[in-house]
């Protein structure tokens, strides 16, 4: 029935990766399913920096937006609800375009109410669309090829494999104190921009890219960014990531294996209260695992600067195989929801 459709996706770049990340991801996506996408993206030099060699998404500058013309085949997907310009929206209500503002993750409870309901946006023909975390809401992106890579893993005896993907952040040097009382030698690749300056900055280093650089039982490895599905195969095979926004946090808890998420940080700790909300989702599904989840949820709420916790902990061996078998958990229950792709597409089906 969509076929003779073709999705434009428009992504505005408020800041980082992230943003684009989830657009490029969904773009994809609609491709493997055999629809035909076009992402107009505010800041390409974002979007290259992370697009694979062999994507065919077809992109376009937000420029070019204005001089477009959309006729009535085409389904607007709109990143994290840009307000478009009134002329732009002119033409998208002559031809009674269906519009979905894709709007940011959270695990806050309202989001399960406003998902799918219409946005009054200029009188469009536009609906709420809102990632998440249960039935409630459209899940998360699971693309097919990235679900066929997945291997069950066990933690290694002798040695860590970790990735390292943060903003600035203090409490990446109490982590590094915690891995170091470890039994293991751990292998951190850190990657380039925000990752590799703070560590450079706690450590009073000045480690580049493809250097590396080793003390105690930790090396850190530098690295360039890569492409998003190299990104993936990172996570993928690594025994803990670091992560930090919403697209990387959705990939790590994916992969099935152990994750610290630095969540963006928000005015009046906005993020605080998403970060606990997160957990409260798991523990709604896993009650019985409520010690362990809240365990967790004290060192993700260090890790993100607003308590010791992470210095109270004696080693992280000790919790590391409980923790693999919590995000194998995590992982299935997000499996169980499908993919967001395909809940959208039903979606658009019964608006269309
Ligand atoms: O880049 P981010 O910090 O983006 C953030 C968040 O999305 C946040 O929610 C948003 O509000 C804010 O930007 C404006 O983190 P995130 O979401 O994890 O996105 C990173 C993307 O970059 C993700 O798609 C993975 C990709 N990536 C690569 O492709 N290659 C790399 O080498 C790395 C490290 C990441």
């Amino acid at each position: 029935m969509l076929d003779k459709f073709i999705f434009n996706i428009f992504c505005y770049v408020v800041d980082n990766y992230g943003d684009a990340g989830v657009c490029l991801r969904l773009g994809n996506d609609l491709i493997q399913k055999g629809y035909r996408v076009r992402i107009f993206c505010s800041d390409l030099k974002v979007l290259n920096t992370i697009i694979n060699a062999n994507d065919t998404i077809e992109k376009y500058s937000f420029l070019e937006l204005k001089s477009f013309n959309f006729n009535k085949y085409d389904i607007i997907i709109n990143g994290f609800s840009y307000n478009f310009s009134e002329d732009i929206a002119v033409k998208l209500k002559q031809n009674h375009n269906l519009i979905i503002n894709l709007e940011y993750l959270s695990a806050e409870k309202w989001v399960e109410s406003c998902h799918k309901l219409p946005s009054p946006y200029l009188g469009l023909n536009c609906y709420y669309f809102f990632p998440g975390f249960n039935q409630n809401t459209g899940g998360v992106l699971i693309e097919k090829e990235f679900k066929a890579k997945f291997y069950p893993k066990k933690p290694k005896t002798d040695a860590r494999d970790i990735t390292l993907f943060s903003y600035a952040n203090i409490k990446v040097l109490d982590l590094l104190k915690l891995l170091s009382k470890s039994k293991k030698h751990n292998n951190i690749l850190v990657f380039e921009g925000l990752a590799l300056n703070n560590i450079n900055k706690l450590l009073k280093i000045n480690l580049k890219a493809n250097q590396s650089y080793r003390f105690d039982n930790i090396t850190l490895y530098a690295s360039k960014m890569v492409s998003q599905k190299e990104y993936d195969n990172l996570l993928l095979a690594s025994d803990l990531n670091l992560v930090r926004g919403e697209d990387s946090i959705i990939r790590a808890i994916l992969c099935g294996r152990p994750f610290l998420w630095q969540i963006y940080e928000q005015q009046d700790d906005i993020h605080i209260i998403k970060l606990n909300n997160f957990f409260d989702r798991f523990i709604d599904i896993f009650s019985s695992d409520s010690d362990f989840i809240n365990k967790i949820r004290a060192l993700f709420i260090s890790y993100n600067n607003r308590s010791n916790f992470l210095t109270t902990l004696t080693n992280y061996d000790d919790i590391e195989n409980e923790f693999f078998k919590l995000s194998v958990k995590m992982q299935q229950h997000l499996l169980s929801l499908g993919s967001l792709s395909d809940n959208l597409l039903t979606f658009i089906k019964e608006k269309l």
